[in-house]
């Protein structure tokens, strides 16, 4: 049987579930996606920057982890980092004196966010890149800087971008040193994308596959010789805009409520983390349509799975409960409800509502905590004719949302078909969530 199970730290960054970037820098005031590194620093200058608005609007927004730009490809950095004059440093921002990742750094703790830092491997501006050796030794000088100066750092976000140096040569990223020094100096950190901790979905569109496992094999270049399945959560990544940086020609071009509603259902409701970036402008400040998008969606998500037609349900399951409370105060969520292993008979979990109600969504968890394990599922609805389907699912994980055509029905139940261990249930929702077209969508 697979035993294997989430860090501490991987388990609060599931259940948060949705996580802000903020791409931000040079880019911002070139209007380019990728820097060529020859921008000159007196071109940054946000005359309002103000952190404690973008930890403002993602705290009311929902997010948990916030993830900020320290450096993107054209090495521009947001900190006054002593191993380059590419810096805040020689900007005319705040006369030279100013750090943004300190701002950034403070304004996540007043609000109560979980601080991580983006750090680009590829570095168009730095003369030693491409010198394997001396530029190894560089970034890892610039990491020993964010890692030991700024505080607790939760997730550190590595992007594979390895583009051609200066001199013609290709750089080759010492990984391994890179993640020593991030566990040496933030043992809690998390090493995101091309890291041991948290996995990239494999798109920027924001979308995990209907499947998606957290228990997965190990990746030799990042994980090294081991072969034993090891927990690698995934993290889908995506823009509110069409760039990941700022643009004006981008400000009518923010995605729609629906279209951020179905990232959310495709990513936190197929078992990944969303991170969501908002790109603050060049002021220095999250611009007002996207902070209005941001708030329609935390009105959205708050309206829609804010009651549980499955607490009024009477529930029954078809095994032992471990513990001796089966319950806690919400009627649909269990704690570790157990399957038997051999699965002589499928786990069932069946609702009857005292009358008949009306859904659409069904929102499944496993208790992640012990492990993921439920590979096959059925969702079914008593009708006049007897059971039939309403959704049929592989994984479950931390969350598994599925929305389908409204139905009506009084009995629901959940059958898990087939499983790679011990099924622990977390919790059951049944929600009837608003159509997004008919207007009943309000905000908070
Ligand atoms: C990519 C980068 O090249 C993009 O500019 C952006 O930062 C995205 C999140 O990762 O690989």
């Amino acid at each position: 049987m697979l035993d294997v199970r989430p860090t501490p730290q991987q388990l609060a960054w599931q259940e948060s579930e949705l996580s802000m970037f903020l791409h931000f820098g040079m880019n911002t005031f070139t209007d380019r996606e990728w820097g060529t590194g020859a921008e000159d620093p007196s071109q940054f200058n946000p005359a309002r920057l103000d952190a404690r608005q973008w930890a403002r609007v993602a705290r009311e927004a929902g997010f948990r982890y916030v993830i900020l730009t320290a450096k993107h490809h054209d090495g521009f950095c947001l900190w006054p980092s002593q191993y380059t004059s590419h810096s805040v440093r020689n900007s005319p921002w705040a006369g030279g004196k100013g750090d943004v990742v300190r701002e950034f750094v403070d304004a996540c703790s007043e609000f109560g966010l979980k601080a991580g830092l983006y750090v680009s491997p590829w570095d168009r501006h730095e003369p030693s890149y491409g010198d394997s050796g001396a530029y190894n030794r560089f970034f890892v000088n610039q990491l020993t800087e964010l890692l030991t100066n700024y505080g607790e750092i939760a997730e550190v976000w590595f992007d594979g971008a390895c583009g051609e140096g200066p001199n013609g040569k290709r750089q080759k990223y010492d990984w391994q040193a890179f993640y020593e020094v991030v566990r040496a100096l933030q043992p809690k950190a998390l090493i995101a994308i091309c890291g041991p901790d948290i996995r990239w979905v494999g798109n920027e569109d924001g979308y995990a596959a209907e499947t998606e496992w957290s228990v997965r094999a190990p990746d030799p270049s990042i994980h090294g010789s081991g072969t034993d399945p090891i927990w690698w959560p995934a993290e889908c990544d995506v823009s509110i805009r069409p760039g990941w940086f700022w643009h004006p020609a981008e400000n009518d071009k923010i995605k729609s409520l629906p279209h951020l509603v179905d990232i959310y259902l495709r990513s936190v409701g197929r078992n990944s983390v969303l991170l969501l970036n908002v790109p603050p402008n060049r002021d220095g400040l999250l611009p007002d349509p996207d902070v209005h998008r941001l708030r329609e969606f935390r009105g959205y998500l708050d309206h829609a799975f804010g009651r549980n037609l499955a607490e009024q349900a009477e529930v029954t399951a078809s095994c032992e409960y471990a513990g001796d409370s089966v319950f806690t105060s919400a009627r649909s969520d269990f704690q570790a409800l157990q399957a038997p292993m051999n699965f002589a008979e499928p786990l069932c979990i069946e609702f009857s509502f005292p009358s008949p109600v009306e859904f659409n969504t069904v929102v499944l968890r496993e208790r992640i905590a012990l492990g993921q394990y439920v590979e096959r599922y059925r969702v079914e609805i008593q009708t006049a004719g007897g059971w039939r389907d309403f959704s049929t699912g592989t994984t479950i994980g931390q969350k598994k949302i599925d929305a389908r055509p409204r139905v009506t029905s009084k009995k629901l139940r959940v059958v898990i078909e087939g499983a790679r261990g011990p099924v622990r249930i977390q919790s059951v929702g049944v929600y009837d969530v608003p159509d997004l077209s008919d207007g009943s969508v309000r905000q908070k």
